[in-house]
C-alpha cells in the first residue's frame, strides 16, 4: 500500500494530481483545507491537502497485462469513439471521511463508528484505525490500539459504605440485582447483611424481596415513609452492609430527594442507577440525568446477556466520569452477576460489537 499527501488549489486540481501519480485505483483517505505560507497568520494561501493510497502491485505484473489489453482493444477503438457515452469517467474510487468508510480489512468497525454512544468520539477513533492499520498493517494490532483507547475513560468501582442503594426507571432489574448482591455480600463474602425496601408502590414487589431475603436468610425492613426508613436503619444497625430497595420514580421526585438527604447521611450510602443494557443510548442518557440530582457513586449495568450492543457502557461512563460497579448477566440469582476490570468491559464491549 502506498500512501501520498497532495497539496493543491483545489479538489479538483489535487483528484487530478492523485490520477496522474497513483492512477484510477487510487483511494482518498482524506481531504481538509490547510494554509499554507504567510507572516504572522497573515496572507496565508489556502489550500485542499489530500491523502490518498493506492496498492502496490509488481511493475511487471501491471505492464504484461496492460501490453496485451491494450492490442485487444484496437479493432474496438473506433466504436468506442462513435458511442462516447459507453467511456466510464475517470474518477478515483473515493473512501468519504463523511460516511467514515475505512480500509477494507478494518470494514467491521464501520458499525461500530455509527454507533449513537460514539457520536462524539466517532472521529477520532476513525483516525485511530486508519493511523494504527498504515503504520502496523495489521489488524490485530489496530484492535489492541481500539481497545486501549476505549479501555482509558471506563472506571469500574467497589462499594465502599456499609449502605448500598439501588435506583433507575422500572423493569430495570433493581430487586433482582439486589438479591444477587445480597447473596454476594452474605454467601461469598460471609458479612451479616439486612434489606430495606422502599419499594411499596406494588405488593409483589415486597413480597419478591421478602423471597429472597427468606432464601438467603437475611432481615428485611419495608419503610412506608422516611420515619420509617429510620426505624429501619436503627434495626438493621448490627450489619455490616444494608442494601436498599427503591422505586425509582421516587427518586424523580425533588422533593423526596431533599427529605432523604436531611435523614439519611448520603456520605454513608453508595447510590448506584441501575440501567438495562437493553434500552437505546439516548433513552439511557435521558435517563441518567434526570437522575443527576442523586449523589451517585456509579452504575450498574443489567440484562449483558440479551444485547450485544454494549457501547452505552462506554458512552455514559465516559460521558458522567461515574465508574461501574457491576454487570448483571442473566435472570438468575445468585450466579449472574459480574464484576469486571476497566479492561475486560471494554474487551467485552470492542469483541461483541465485531462478532
Ligand atoms: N435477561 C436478564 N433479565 C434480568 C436481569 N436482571 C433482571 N432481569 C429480569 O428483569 C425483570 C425485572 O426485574 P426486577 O428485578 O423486578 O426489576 P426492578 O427494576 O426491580 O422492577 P420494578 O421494581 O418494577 O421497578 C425480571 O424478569 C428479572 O428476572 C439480567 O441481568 N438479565
Ligand atoms: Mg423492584
Amino acid at each position: 500500500m502506498m500512501v501520498k499527501r497532495i497539496i493543491a488549489n483545489s479538489v479538483s486540481e489535487a483528484m487530478e494530481l492523485v490520477k496522474q501519480d497513483l492512477g484510477n485505483d487510487a483511494i482518498i483517505l482524506n481531504t481538509r483545507q490547510i494554509k499554507v505560507g504567510g507572516l504572522f497568520g497573515l496572507f496565508a494561501q489556502k489550500k485542499v491537502e489530500l491523502v490518498a493510497s493506492v496498492e502496490e502491485h509488481p511493475i511487471e505484473k501491471i505492464i504484461q497485462p496492460v501490453k496485451q489489453v491494450t492490442a485487444e482493444l484496437q479493432p474496438t477503438k473506433s466504436v468506442v469513439q462513435s458511442h462516447p457515452s459507453m467511456i466510464e469517467p475517470l474518477s478515483p474510487k473515493i473512501v468519504s471521511f463523511a460516511s467514515r468508510r475505512l480500509p477494507e480489512a478494518l470494514s467491521s468497525y464501520e458499525v461500530l463508528l455509527a454507533e449513537p454512544a460514539l457520536q462524539h468520539e466517532a472521529e477520532a477513533l476513525y483516525d485511530l484505525l486508519v493511523s494504527t492499520y498504515y503504520k502496523t498493517n495489521d489488524v490485530r494490532q489496530v484492535e489492541q490500539a481500539f481497545i486501549a483507547t476505549v479501555t482509558a475513560p471506563i472506571q469500574v468501582t467497589t462499594a465502599t459504605s456499609r449502605f448500598i442503594m439501588v435506583t433507575g426507571p422500572t423493569g430495570v432489574g433493581k430487586t433482582t440485582t439486589l438479591a444477587k448482591l445480597a447473596a454476594y455480600y452474605r454467601l461469598t463474602k460471609q458479612q451479616t447483611v439486612g434489606l430495606i425496601t422502599t419499594d411499596t408502590y406494588r405488593i409483589s414487589a415486597i413480597e419478591q424481596l421478602r423471597t429472597y431475603a427468606d432464601i438467603i436468610d437475611i432481615p428485611l425492613r419495608v419503610a412506608y415513609d422516611l420515619q420509617e426508613f429510620e426505624q429501619a436503619k436503627v434495626d438493621l444497625s448490627d450489619c455490616d452492609v444494608i442494601l436498599v430497595d427503591t422505586a425509582g420514580r421516587n427518586f424523580l421526585d425533588a422533593g423526596y430527594v431533599e427529605q432523604l438527604k436531611k435523614r439519611h447521611d448520603f456520605s454513608e450510602t453508595d447510590v448506584f442507577l441501575v440501567l438495562s443494557l437493553t434500552s437505546k443510548y439516548r433513552d439511557l442518557e435521558q435517563i441518567q440525568q434526570r437522575f443527576d440530582q442523586v449523589p451517585l457513586s456509579g452504575f450498574i449495568f443489567t440484562k449483558a446477556d440479551e444485547t450485544t450492543d454494549l457501547w452505552s457502557i462506554y458512552g455514559l461512563t465516559k460521558k458522567t466520569q461515574l465508574p461501574v460497579f457491576c454487570l448483571t448477566t442473566g435472570q438468575e440469582v445468585p450466579e449472574d452477576i459480574i464484576w469486571p476490570t476497566s479492561a475486560e468491559v471494554s474487551r467485552m464491549i470492542v469483541e461483541r460489537g465485531l462478532r
